[in-house]
C-alpha cells in the first residue's frame, strides 16, 4: 500500500513550497497538505483505486484534484514525482524526519540548512551538540535544548526514553498523587525504580481502598494527554512527554508484594518465584503464599525477601545478574548513595562551553551539598567548545585561587582540565601545564572512527603518560545519538589500575558512561571510579543521581568511588 508514502511526499512538497511563500504557492501548499491528510486517512489502497478507475477515480478522493491525481499516477507508474525531485534538488533536506521534531517546521529546517548546512537529524544532532543552534536568529538556548530533547525522544532509543527525562515525570506524578489525599502511599516501580538508563513505560503503584476516585484523578492530571485504558485497578495513560504510564491501585494488604512484583525485572521475578516454589510457596503480585493458600507475607517488600530466606535486594541490582545468590548468602554489598558524594571531578564554565561562571558553578555545588569540584574546561583542539590553551588556563585559574581564598576551606575548587586525548594518544596541553593541575580529566572527543585495537591503544597511551587523573566517559556513547566507539573496556581498566587513573561514571543522562555492565567488568580489577556530573550549568549537579544509580546497577560500594572521599584523602589519591 503506497498511501503512506504518497502522503509523506505531498506533505514534504507542501513543506518545501512553504519556504518561499507567495500568494500562489500558499494556495498550492494548502492543496498538497489537504491531499496528504486525505490520502493518509484513506481506508482503501490508493493503487486499487487507480487500477479501478484511473486518474478519474483518484480525483474522487477528497482533496485530490487534477494535478495531484497526475502526481499519483506518475508515482505509481514510475516510482518518482518530477516536481518532488526538482524541489528536493533545491532543498536537499530530510524534511519529513526533521519536521517530526517538536517545534520544527519547514521554515526552521531550511534556516538551519542555510546557516549550518543541516540536512538531516544526524546533522542537527551535531549542530545541537556543538551549541551552534542557539546562536541563530529565531532559535536561542531554550529552543536548542528542546530540539535536543525531541531528537533523543524521536529516535535511537527505540521508543524508550532516557531515565533523566522519565524519572522526574514519574516523581512528579507520585507527588501529585500523594498530595491528593486519595492514596495512602505511592511510588515509582518498574525500570525507573531500577534506574535503568532508558525506560519503556512508567509503572506507578498507589495504595488505596477506592480505586475509582484515584483513577478519575489520575486521568485528569495536567501531564496526561489521553487515557488509553481505564479500570479500577489499572489505568494506562499517554503522557504529554511521549511516554505511557501505568497506574495500579493496590490494597494495603498486598502493597509489598505488588511493589516487589512490579519493580521487576522480569528475570529477577522469575528467579525469586523459583525460590518460592522450591520452598513449597507461591509468589505473585498479591503475596507470598503457602501452597494451601495461607498468606506468608505481602504487606512489606522486605518481609517477602526475608521469608524467602533472602536479604532485601536494592532495586538497581534486580536484573538476575548474580544478586539472587548474594541475597541468599546475605552478602548484598552496601551500595554507594547520593549522599556519600562529597565532590564532583568534572565540571565546565562559560570560559568554554558551559553556561555559568566558576563562582556560580562553585556556589551551586556547595548548595547541592558538595565540598569540592574540579573545574575542567575543554582544551584548545576542541574548537567547537572554545577549548582553552595553556595561557587560557593560567589566566582562568586566577579566579579559582581567589574563590578558594574567599571560601576559606568551606569549599574547594580543584584546578583541572578536560584534556582532549588526541588521535595518537597524546594530550592536548603541554606536560608542564598538566603537571601543575590538581585534576586532569582526559577524554576522547573526536576521530571516533578507529578500530577497537587503535582506539584502545590511543586511550591507554594517554593514561600511560602519567598525567591523567580521570578517564572521562570512557566509551564515548551518547544514548540515542551515537554508539560507543569500539574499545576494550577490560584493557582500559587494566591501564587505569596500573596508572591509578579513576574511571568516570559520567552522570549525564544521555551518557551514563561507563554503563552498568562495563562498571562490573572494570570492577574486577583494583580500580576506583569517579561519579561526575559533567555539569555545563548550575542545574546539572542534579544529574549526579543518575550516575549514582548507574554505579549501583554496577554493584559499586562507596569505597570504590573516589569522590566520596573527603578532600584531603582525595588529594592524596590524586597525587602522582
Ligand atoms: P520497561 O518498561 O521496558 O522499561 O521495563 P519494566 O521492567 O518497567 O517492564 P514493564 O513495564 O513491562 O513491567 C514492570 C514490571 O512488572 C517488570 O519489571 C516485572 C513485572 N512483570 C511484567 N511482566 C511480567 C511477567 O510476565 N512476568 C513476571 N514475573 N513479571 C512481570
Ligand atoms: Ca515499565
Ligand atoms: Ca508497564
Amino acid at each position: 500500500m503506497k498511501n503512506k508514502e504518497l502522503a509523506e511526499i505531498f506533505e514534504e512538497i507542501a513543506d518545501m513550497l512553504s519556504i518561499d511563500e507567495t500568494k500562489t504557492s500558499r494556495f498550492e501548499v494548502r492543496a498538497y497538505q489537504a491531499a496528504a491528510l486525505n490520502i493518509s486517512g484513506l481506508q482503501e489502497d490508493i493503487e486499487d483505486i487507480y487500477r479501478r478507475g484511473g486518474t478519474k477515480a483518484l480525483m474522487e478522493v477528497p482533496g485530490v484534484g487534477k494535478g495531484i491525481a497526475g502526481h499519483i499516477e506518475e508515482y505509481l507508474k514510475t516510482g518518482r514525482i518530477k516536481k518532488y525531485d526538482a524541489l528536493k534538488k533545491k532543498y536537499p533536506v530530510d524534511f519529513s524526519a526533521l519536521t517530526k521534531l517538536e517545534g520544527m517546521g519547514a521554515k526552521k529546517a531550511i534556516a538551519l540548512y542555510r546557516a549550518l548546512g543541516v540536512r538531516n537529524v544526524a546533522d542537527l544532532e551535531k549542530a545541537v551538540e556543538a551549541h551552534k543552534v542557539r546562536t541563530l536568529e529565531g532559535f536561542g538556548e531554550k529552543s536548542e535544548e528542546s530540539i535536543a530533547k525531541s531528537i533523543r525522544l524521536a529516535e535511537g532509543t527505540g521508543g524508550r526514553m532516557l531515565l533523566g527525562d522519565a524519572l522526574p515525570e514519574a516523581e512528579s506524578i507520585v507527588r501529585t498523587l500523594l498530595g491528593s489525599g486519595l492514596v495512602g502511599d505511592a511510588l515509582v516501580a518498574g525500570s525507573a525504580r531500577r534506574m535503568r538508563e532508558t525506560v519503556g513505560d512508567l509503572d506507578i503503584l498507589a495504595l488505596a481502598e477506592n480505586g475509582k476516585a484515584v483513577m478519575d484523578f489520575f486521568g485528569k492530571l495536567p501531564m496526561v494527554e489521553r487515557t488509553i485504558l481505564k479500570g479500577p485497578t489499572k489505568t494506562t495513560v499517554q503522557l504529554k512527554i511521549g511516554l505511557t504510564c501505568d497506574l495500579r491501585v493496590i490494597k494495603p494488604e498486598s502493597f509489598g508484594a505488588a511493589v516487589q512484583y512490579f519493580t521487576g525485572s522480569k528475570a529477577h521475578n522469575i528467579a525469586t518465584r523459583k525460590i518460592a516454589i522450591a520452598r513449597g510457596y507461591k509468589l505473585n503480585e498479591y503475596g507470598l503464599f503457602h501452597r494451601n493458600g495461607k498468606i506468608i507475607a505481602s504487606k512489606d517488600e522486605h518481609e517477602i525477601y526475608a521469608k524467602l530466606g533472602m536479604e532485601w535486594v536494592p532495586p538497581e541490582m534486580r536484573e538476575d545478574r548474580g544478586e539472587i545468590r548474594l541475597a541468599q548468602e546475605h552478602k548484598i554489598p552496601t551500595l554507594v548513595e547520593l549522599k556519600d558524594l562529597q565532590g564532583d571531578l568534572h565540571t565546565h564554565t562559560k570560559e568554554t562551553d558551559g553556561m555559568n561562571t566558576l563562582e556560580e558553578m562553585a556556589g551551586a555545588a556547595l548548595k547541592a551539598g558538595l565540598k569540592y569540584i574540579a573545574t575542567t574546561n575543554h582544551t584548545k583542539s576542541l574548537r567547537v567548545a572554545r577549548g582553552m590553551d595553556e595561557k587560557g588556563f593560567a589566566k582562568f585559574f586566577v579566579q579559582a585561587d581567589a574563590l578558594n581564598k574567599k571560601y576559606d576551606g568551606r569549599f574547594t575548587i580543584l584546578k583541572g582540565a578536560e584534556v582532549d586525548i588526541l588521535k595518537d594518544g597524546s594530550l592536548d596541553l603541554d606536560a608542564n601545564t598538566l603537571k601543575g593541575m590538581d585534576c586532569v580529566v582526559g577524554g576522547v572527543h573526536s576521530a571516533f572512527n578507529m578500530s577497537e585495537a587503535e582506539m584502545t591503544k590511543r586511550i591507554i597511551t594517554a593514561m600511560d603518560s602519567g598525567l591523567m587523573h580521570v578517564l572521562a566517559h570512557p566509551t564515548g556513547r551518547v544514548i540515542g545519538v551515537r554508539d560507543a566507539y569500539p574499545v576494550n573496556v577490560g584493557d582500559l581498566a587494566d591501564a587505569a589500575e596500573r596508572n591509578r587513573v579513576l574511571l568516570e561514571i559520567n552522570a549525564y543522562p544521555s551518557r551514563l558512561d561507563l554503563n552498568d555492565t562495563n562498571i562490573m567488568e572494570a570492577a574486577k580489577r583494583n580500580v576506583m571510579f569517579s561519579i561526575d556530573s559533567d555539569a555545563h550549568n548550575t542545574t546539572h549537579y542534579a544529574m549526579l543521581r543518575y550516575g549514582v544509580g548507574t554505579a549501583r546497577r554496577g554493584w559499586l560500594e562507596k569505597g570504590r568511588v573516589a569522590n566520596t572521599l573527603p578532600l584531603e584523602k582525595l588529594k592524596r589519591l590524586l597525587q602522582k
